[in-house]
């Protein structure tokens, strides 16, 4: 059963909140009048944490997120550490100077009460909500790729001495409890039968084809064994369109609990796997066949447009660093052919980061459509025989990434392979492979 968390933890009621914020003289400032005066909003929507959004007289506002001491869609039955709160608050606080304007501010952190109390972000919403929509965000796939290029590079060993990676993964790597959720929900329940899978009734052939296809699970023994050994750079660790809140012209990476030192490939390959989901589940939200068609195509270009704007300034963030990273020493390059190779090492590093991410990919695309954790791209299509035949589609396409990857070597043949894998069927035989 559930163990309490220490010391003086309480789950938040409406008044603990309110009470929690009156002690912090910037918040007080924030919101204005006095804290009677103040509104507070239970605005929790994702699978683990309690949020509130709280507003004063001032018209400024802040978000209160608190660790829940279980995973709160599934209650108390499902403990959960709140020390995760920790190592987000820490997270942000690391990335800060290298992505400000593309993360919420963090005001506050009470490591007692496990809370967090950052920036309220207003009009934005979550860029999930707005894909299903079919509201556009033209911004958020270059604002996104700025920040992941900033976070890969400032975090890696080509940018910092090795002492100071190595405290970032002493730091993140006590992470555990967040850590266990993806080992088991992403890379392992999918692959075997465990009460947590969700597999509807139509993709129970697909289910066990890839829980029998040796070849695939080798692929995804590589990437597992990658994600744990291969400490690159700070990852966020959960980067979907759910951990995205966007205006058309502002976006902010949000909930950063899962980070972790590992490879860059896992956060880019995310944040692409569900551009790519929505792509399929397309067909059946709502609006005109014309505009649901162009929507689609809008979306094949958010994914370019990620790719490319990510690899270009990763690049060039590369290039104009005078950064002191233990990974590529400068003096050894220093002359005319040395600086030509340097180039060549950049170019191979941003290749073999898209080749992991399309890895990456795959495994997202398969957790979120036979795993606990499904995502309302998807759930919102209340025909399962329906929604099935969609997800067949993108887990035809997983399936080859992961087992004939050098078909896609580049994002343009990703973006090319979308249409032959949506009429794979629900008999995993008969797809395309
Ligand atoms: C118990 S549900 C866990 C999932 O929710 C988060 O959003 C992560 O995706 C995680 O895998
Ligand atoms: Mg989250």
């Amino acid at each position: 059963m559930l163990d309490r968390p220490p010391g003086p933890y309480r789950v938040f009621s409406d008044s603990d909140v309110i009470d929690h914020l009156a002690g912090l003289q910037r918040v007080r400032d924030l919101l204005g009048g006095s804290p009677q005066d103040w509104r507070v909003r239970d605005v929790a929507d994702g699978n683990l944490n309690a949020v509130f959004l709280v507003g004063g007289p001032a018209g400024g506002g802040v978000c209160v997120k608190q660790a829940l001491p279980y995973v709160r869609v599934a209650g108390e039955s499902w403990p959960l550490d709140v020390n995760r709160a920790t190592y987000e608050a820490a997270y942000l606080s690391r990335l800060a100077p290298h992505v400000r304007g593309l993360a919420p501010e963090l005001h506050h952190y009470d490591p007692r009460q496990f809370v967090i109390v950052m920036e309220k972000l207003e009009p934005h919403i979550i860029l999930r909500k707005g894909l299903i929509a079919g509201e556009r965000f033209l911004k958020a796939p270059e604002h996104v790729a700025e920040y992941v290029a900033q976070a890969a590079f400032h975090t890696s060993d080509l940018a910092v001495p090795f002492e100071r990676k190595a405290a970032d993964v002493a730091l993140f790597g006590q992470n555990l409890a967040l850590q266990r959720i993806t080992v088991d929900l992403v890379f392992t329940d999918p692959y075997v039968e465990v009460w947590r899978n969700k597999v509807v009734a139509p993709l129970q052939a697909w289910a066990h084809a890839l829980r029998s296809d040796i070849a695939l699970k080798s692929a995804v023994a590589d990437l597992r064994l990658r994600y744990l050994t291969q400490a690159q750079s700070l990852l966020h660790g959960d980067l979907h369109s759910g951990s995205v809140m966007a205006t058309p012209d502002d976006t902010r990476v949000i909930d950063g609990e899962f980070a972790w030192v590992g490879p860059t490939g896992f956060d880019v390959g995310n944040f692409i796997a569900h551009y790519v989901m929505a792509w399929f589940a397309k067909p059946s939200h709502a609006g005109k066949r014309d505009a649901i068609a162009a929507y689609r195509d809008a979306i094949a270009g958010d994914i370019a447009r990620f790719w490319l704007t990510f690899r270009r300034r990763f690049l060039d963030i590369w290039r104009q660093s005078d950064a002191a990273g233990d990974g590529l020493p400068s003096a050894h390059f220093s002359d005319a052919a040395g600086q030509a190779r340097v180039e060549a090492i950049r170019r191979a590093y941003v290749e073999a980061i898209f080749r992991d991410a399309l890895g990456y990919l795959a495994i997202k695309t398969i957790r979120r459509i036979i795993g606990y954790a499904q995502i309302a791209d998807f759930l919102v299509i209340e025909d399962v025989n329906r929604r099935a035949v969609l997800q067949a589609g993108a887990l035809a396409l997983a399936r080859a990434l992961l087992k004939r990857p050098q078909d896609f070597p580049d994002i343009a043949a990703l973006i090319a392979a979308l249409p032959r894998y949506e009429g794979a069927g629900l008999d995993p035989k008969r797809a395309p492979q």
